[in-house]
């Protein structure tokens, strides 16, 4: 049973440069990300990718008053992965229903039922978009009794001040922040 999960945060295209919803420099992790991957699968860890999942009427866009531009529009190329995934990595589509918001991995997905079967106690988190998606999985991560560590060096905010502000925000309420690995 893996003690430990490597959870990689919507490492899509829209969310790269030159994609429909950017997260500047989102591409400068990606070699990084691929380490991870690399090295958690290699000690036996669970590799877990969430995704941003929408349908193309979904709520958080702007034809529907939302406040993203569409993106992660399923089975559009837009919303296929940048990173390189092992086969038996566990993937996790989020923000399905058109009508609701999830930033979150643990939001409207059997998530911590997936880890907590699988015997899984520390989640490490990296990918974007720090202050949305990452910042929401690592705080219902702790919600959810995990010990959650946040690769440091392998995750990107959409503005330095919201990455600032959720990173504090993370640390204070129990996730606990590495450099590097
Ligand atoms: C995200 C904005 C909208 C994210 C997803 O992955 O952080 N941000 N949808
Ligand atoms: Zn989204």
């Amino acid at each position: 049973m893996p003690e430990e999960a490597l959870i990689v945060v919507d490492m899509q295209r829209d969310f790269m440069p030159g994609g429909a919803l950017p997260v500047p420099d989102g591409d400068k992790i990606i070699p990084r990300v691929n380490e991870y991957i690399k090295k958690f699968k290699e000690k036996g860890a669970l590799i877990v990718a969430t995704r941003d999942w929408h349908p193309e009427n979904h709520i958080s866009f702007k034809e529907r008053g939302g406040p993203w531009p569409k993106h992660c529009v399923q089975n559009t190329p837009g919303a296929e992965f940048v990173v390189d995934l092992p086969e038996d990595a566990v993937i996790i589509s989020k923000a399905t229903d058109p009508d609701k918001e999830a930033y979150s991995g643990f939001e409207g997905t059997n998530l911590a039922e997936i880890l907590k079967e699988k015997g899984v106690k520390k989640v490490y988190i990296c990918g974007v978009a720090t202050e949305y998606c990452v910042r929401a999985t690592a705080l219902d991560a702790v919600k959810h009794g995990f010990e959650v560590y946040l690769l440091k060096d392998a995750i990107k905010g959409i503005t330095l001040e919201g990455e600032e502000k959720a990173l504090r925000e993370m640390k204070e309420k129990g996730v606990k922040i590495l450099e590097s690995l």
